[in-house]
């Protein structure tokens, strides 16, 4: 028999694990900043869950292991909220949100800039969540804003909202507001796995979400990775001193263990607020969610209350919307774009539509089995996303309103380039023209690409010039650009003096290079940058790589069976043997061994943090990495320096700490200009 003692130690065991996950999701889901490994937090679990098995009198509700529980009977209860769930107006230009200040600053009789708290808004399912004594006790959806759907049992299995809250002052009664969504890469991936299983698929991360909220049974909505961001009160009991300011409210949310979005902030009047939108609209395309516009709310709780609201809607807050960023358009025809490896992309020439804050009237399919898959066909009317910055992209066929006799799109049987014959080898989703560099589509991407930025870097061979120089047959290959001479580009039409001769500096500077770009800009299928600096780096010098048999170049890092036959098939042809030769021969030269020289940066550890302007995460990590640094993820006092860009998060923080010297954009891209 288990004695007394045995028991209390049993509980206190069991307690001490509890305090200790709730502790490590917190720092996981709220603070962003995990302190252990997933391993190390799986282990504590899995002991909770063992310990809880052996002795099911030690569970409590409240047990991070009882999120998932049985299909429930009864949900979707009708729930009354105990304060209504309000919705909010919007505003779709800079004038509204003008006419929307003005509005307050007369109704309150006030003078100068007002306070807002500015917030993302979420392309998701609104909910509200009830804590009773700190404990989760009920959650509903809005419904019509007075009554919803308890929705309880799904709630629970998000990681995010804690069973219990943490933290001091926590009010007999809480009813917080927000936002349940699923992030753009899980919605893909969830998609991903309908399609296979033959299921449904989503139409919008919002659907998905709103779907995965409706399920009788928990495991399948803890199965869809939904997360939450919480943004307001609903009721609260008298014990609890509520802030004067909404923003210090979302940071109490944060104190007791809510989930509350880190771009919430706190700005000066109307200018501060387009300052939050504009902001905000230049790094959506990469945030990990999606969003569809931003709140502005008076911070000052006293002025809300003065406010008040009508019919259902806040009078002290407003939803300034991005553009629309999905539209239905017509599809007029589908046509094949040729890419540099003969790659044919089909794609959708579009009845002109303004969607994501630009007309769209071409959007790429990918490749033939996508559009096979999504069914996308002359004549359907289909849905158009833009996402910030981001490629306008074909969501899906709206299937009611397609025409009669529409039918699939076919592979075609010849290049639109070219005429040669086109293939798509079984089990690949791309098609190919077999013309090579006969095919001028190819030949013409291969050009652009060899004097591309980070390849040879020849300014001034834009698009226009290449069409011209193969049109007038100066050019077949690409040694043929070292043959060029000023007297022959100033013939050609359009032309000045001035332009052939900067050209030709252009391609005469071009031969000074390093191996690493030379490669590159060759143009070998599936040989990118990094690919390209890791064969640099590996053999030091040309020869050993067109030598290399598949085994060895599968000693590179990165480089696998596909790629290794690639480069092997690409240095045995005796076409390109022959163009390289000539290349050289013609004054292209590198230094052989990749020295301290163009790897200035070797032995420095940078760490990326926020979102930079000019260049994406991933270019800047390319650079860094192709001058010999080292890019990783977490700040210590070895890291050589912190990139801040814009909402930087705590890695930024960390590095103040431990006096990391700390780059904001301008100083980051002089760095890289001073070394490169
Ligand atoms: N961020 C945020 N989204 N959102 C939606 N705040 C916010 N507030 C809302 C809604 C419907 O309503 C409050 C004004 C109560």
């Amino acid at each position: 028999m288990t004695s007394k003692k045995s028991i209390d130690d049993l509980v206190k065991q069991a307690e001490e694990l509890r305090r200790e996950i709730d502790e490590h999701n917190y720092r996981y889901y709220v603070l962003e900043e995990p302190s252990i490994s997933d391993a190390e937090f799986d282990r504590l679990f899995r002991n909770l869950q063992t310990l809880e098995e052996a002795h099911p009198e030690l569970l409590t509700p409240d047990s991070p292991t009882q999120r998932v529980g049985a299909a429930v009977i009864g949900a979707f209860a009708p729930v009354n909220h105990y304060v209504p769930m309000l919705s909010l107006n919007n505003a779709f230009s800079e004038e509204e949100v003008q006419a929307f200040d003005q509005r307050i600053h007369q109704r309150l009789g006030i003078e100068g800039p007002l306070e807002y708290c500015c917030e993302t808004k979420l392309d998701g399912v609104a909910v509200s969540i009830v804590y009773e004594e700190g404990l989760l006790i009920r959650a509903a959806t809005r419904g019509d804003g007075r009554t919803g759907e308890e929705i309880t049992h799904n709630i629970r299995t998000i990681p995010s909202v804690p069973l219990k809250l943490r933290g001091k002052n926590i009010p007999k009664l809480l009813e917080i507001r927000g936002e349940v969504y699923l992030g753009k890469a899980e919605f893909a991936a969830l998609n991903e796995r309908s399609l296979e299983r033959g299921e449904k698929i989503f139409v919008n991360p919002r659907n998905a979400a709103s779907g995965s909220l409706r399920q009788l049974d928990p495991t399948i909505t803890a199965s869809r990775n939904l997360k939450i961001y919480c943004f307001s009160l609903g009721a609260v009991s008298d014990d609890f001193d509520m802030p004067e300011r909404h923003s210090d409210f979302l940071l109490k949310m944060k104190e007791w263990g809510l989930r509350v979005s880190p771009l919430a902030d706190v700005v000066k009047g109307v200018e501060g607020c387009l300052a939050y939108y504009n902001k905000l609209q230049k790094i959506r395309g990469e945030l990990p969610y999606e969003i569809d516009g931003v709140v502005y709310k008076v911070n000052n709780r006293n002025y809300q209350q003065d406010l008040g609201f009508v019919s259902r809607a806040p009078r002290w807050a407003v939803a300034h919307k991005f553009p629309a960023s999905e539209e239905l358009t017509l599809v007029q025809d589908i046509d094949f774009q040729v890419g540099r490896t003969g790659t044919l992309t089909p794609t959708a020439r579009l009845k002109p539509v303004f969607v994501g804050g630009a007309t769209v009237s071409n959007a790429t399919l990918h490749n033939l089995d996508e559009t096979w898959r999504k069914d996308i066909r002359v004549g359907d009317t289909v849905i158009v996303r833009r996402a910030g910055d981001v490629i306008p992209e074909v969501v899906g066929a709206v299937i009611e309103k397609r025409p009669k006799g529409t039918h699939p799109v076919s592979l075609p049987k010849t290049c639109p380039v070219c005429g040669s014959e086109v293939i798509k080898p079984e089990g690949e989703a791309y098609a190919k023209c077999t013309g090579g560099l006969y095919c001028h589509a190819q030949l013409k991407s291969s050009f652009l690409h060899f004097a591309s930025r980070r390849a040879m870097d020849i300014e001034g061979l834009g698009e226009r010039m290449v069409d011209l120089l193969l049109e007038t047959n100066l050019i077949s290959d690409i040694s043929d650009l070292y043959c060029l001479t000023e007297a022959k580009i100033a013939e050609l039409p359009r032309m000045g003096e001035k332009s052939a001769e900067n050209l030709i500096n252009a391609i005469a500077h071009s031969k000074d290079t390093t191996l690493a770009r030379f490669l590159y800009s060759l143009g070998i299928p599936n040989v990118g940058e990094a690919t390209a600096l890791n064969l640099a780096m590996h053999f030091k010098s040309l020869e050993p790589i067109m030598n290399a048999d598949e085994e060895t170049l599968q000693s590179v890092p990165d480089i696998g069976p596909i790629v290794a036959a690639q480069i092997v098939a690409f240095f045995r042809q005796p076409c390109n043997q022959e163009i390289i030769q000539k290349l050289r021969d013609l004054g292209v030269h590198w230094q052989d061994i990749v020295t301290e020289e163009n790897q200035p940066l070797t032995d420095q550890t940078f760490v990326l943090t926020g979102t930079l302007q000019s260049l994406t995460r991933d270019e800047a990590r390319e650079r860094l990495q192709a001058l010999g640094a080292k890019v990783t993820n977490s700040v210590s006092a070895k890291t050589s320096y912190v990139v801040a860009g814009v909402d930087p998060g705590s890695k930024l923080e960390k590095a103040e700490k431990l006096n990391v010297p700390i780059l904001d954009e301008e100083a980051f891209l002089k760095l890289l200009d001073s070394v490169s």
